[in-house]
């Protein structure tokens, strides 16, 4: 199958974001199948990779079997994002559209969220600078009463309404900080359909766009 890099362009490079079991998942791999399917060349990966050594330890954390300082946790999913980066960039300029199952804003907002006071919100996004810049960030918006409604919820270290709420009011604050993306909130406590047609128009307009665009770009401090 021919990539976006033989006709011409470079691939995007699409983050999907909120909070836990706002359908993250079930999107991203919907929005896989769809792109391939419009014939263009698409991975799919996901942060916490728990399959590598660091992503080990971050899942003992998460599964409540360690206990990590807030500082050296935080460090640890920003090291598991950066293990990743070349890989990423070397696809997108080969013409492959990565999508990624949470990203940087996750990894700031949700320890900016254990309001530690020795961890700021600033603090917390300086390990990802650097990072390659999404070309578009879907944001998928749902209330954290509704979210924990959904199955398997309550299991994991974060999950936690008090938790979630400050999550999701961080994440307004680090869409307003860092305007490099293209932030999209989309409704996702409507149907699996709903919000994939959404998506999918979204993301087509997305590709369209960066088959013209300069080279991906690498997050910023903030203003
Ligand atoms: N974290 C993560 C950090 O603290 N720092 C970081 O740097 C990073 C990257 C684990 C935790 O780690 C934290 C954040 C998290 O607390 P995770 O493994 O991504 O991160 O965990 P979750 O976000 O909880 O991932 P989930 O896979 O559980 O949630 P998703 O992906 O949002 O939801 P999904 O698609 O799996 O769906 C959950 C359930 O809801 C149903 C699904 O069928 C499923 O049962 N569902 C719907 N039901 C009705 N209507 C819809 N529209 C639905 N969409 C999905």
């Amino acid at each position: 199958m021919p990539t976006d890099a033989t006709r011409g362009g470079r691939g995007a490079l699409i983050v999907v974001e909120g909070l836990d079991r706002a359908g993250k998942s079930s999107q991203c791999e919907f929005l896989r199948n769809y792109l391939q399917q419009a014939g263009h060349s698409v991975k799919y990966i996901r942060f916490p990779d728990r399959t590598t050594s660091i992503g080990k330890m971050i899942d003992g954390y998460l599964r409540g079997q360690s206990h990590i300082d807030d500082h050296s946790i935080h460090l640890l999913f920003s090291a598991n994002r950066w293990e990743f980066a070349q890989s990423i960039e070397a696809d997108i300029t080969n013409g492959i559209t990565v999508i990624i199952d949470r990203y940087s804003y996750s990894g700031a907002v949700y320890s900016a969220a254990k309001a530690n006071p020795a961890l700021s919100l600033k603090w917390a996004w300086s390990p990802e600078l650097g990072l390659p810049q999404p070309d578009l960030c879907l944001f998928l918006s749902i209330s954290p009463e509704e979210a924990a409604k959904r199955g398997g919820f309550g299991g994991e270290r974060y999950e936690n309404e008090t938790m979630q709420s400050r999550v999701r009011e961080l994440f307004k604050t680090v869409f307003d900080l860092q305007q490099g993306a293209d932030v999209q909130v989309i409704d996702a406590g409507r149907s699996l359909d709903e919000v994939s047609n959404d998506i999918s128009k979204i993301a087509t307009e997305c590709l369209a766009r960066v088959g013209q665009a300069g080279p991906l770009g690498k997050l910023t401090a903030f203003p």
